[in-house]
């Protein structure tokens, strides 16, 4: 796969990107994709217009509720899972749509769907992971918009043990992984107690199908 190329135009606030330096992986952060006004609204349609879902898993026969909510939009042969858990797409929405089509723009990638995450407060949380289903191909590209309170987003290097690193994800703020991050690096939103306001994170996918 090709590495990210990126359109900055200058004197667009909202297209300042940087690069976070992180070794074995290339990620981009865009603190103020959205201004506060465009945040704010899309904020307020997602958290009343998504049909939410509490999601399960099993671990070893013992089911378990997620610790947030989450909804799943996509092209209509876009099925995706992680962890025994088997998600179909909802159809794109006008709103997601266009949210698509601006960050494929300024990361130079193509997404066929979207993971919403709903965060609650700040005992919700996702634990240590990588996006690395094979669904998803060797070198995925995920571009990852956050809404709401700001949460802060950690990472550990898979191998070289004591090499971590971790960015605040605010509001309207955009990150890109690409090449590497789900290879080389784990990442997790851990658990807040003392933040109350909500959050909701959408991850830009491609699900490669046969
Ligand atoms: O909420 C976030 O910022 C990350 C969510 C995430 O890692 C995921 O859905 O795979
Ligand atoms: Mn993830």
């Amino acid at each position: 796969m090709q590495s990210l190329q990126l359109s900055l135009e200058s004197g667009n606030s909202h297209e300042v990107m940087e690069k976070l330096s992180l070794p074995d992986a290339e990620i981009f952060i865009m603190p103020k994709f959205l201004s506060s006004t465009c945040a704010d609204q899309h904020f307020d349609s997602l958290l009343t217009q998504t049909p939410w879902q509490q999601d399960t898993l099993n671990f070893g026969g013992k089911v378990v509720p997620i610790p947030r909510l989450q909804a799943w939009y996509g092209d209509k042969n876009c099925h995706y899972g992680y962890s025994g858990l088997a998600l179909s797409p909802l159809p794109w929405t006008p709103l997601l749509q266009e949210l698509k089509s601006a960050i494929e723009q300024c990361s130079n990638a193509e997404f066929n769907s979207v993971l919403l995450n709903y965060y609650r407060h700040g005992q919700d949380s996702v634990a240590w992971h990588s996006d690395d289903e094979k669904e998803l191909g060797n070198e995925p590209v995920i571009a990852s918009l956050s809404l709401g309170v700001t949460r802060r987003f950690e990472l550990k290097h898979r191998s070289r043990k004591g090499i971590k690193s971790f960015c605040e994800l605010s509001h309207g703020s955009l990150i890109v992984m690409g090449k590497g991050v789900q290879q080389n690096w784990l990442h997790q939103v851990p658990k807040q107690p003392e933040i109350q306001s909500s959050r909701i994170n959408l991850t830009f996918r491609k699900i490669i199908t046969p």
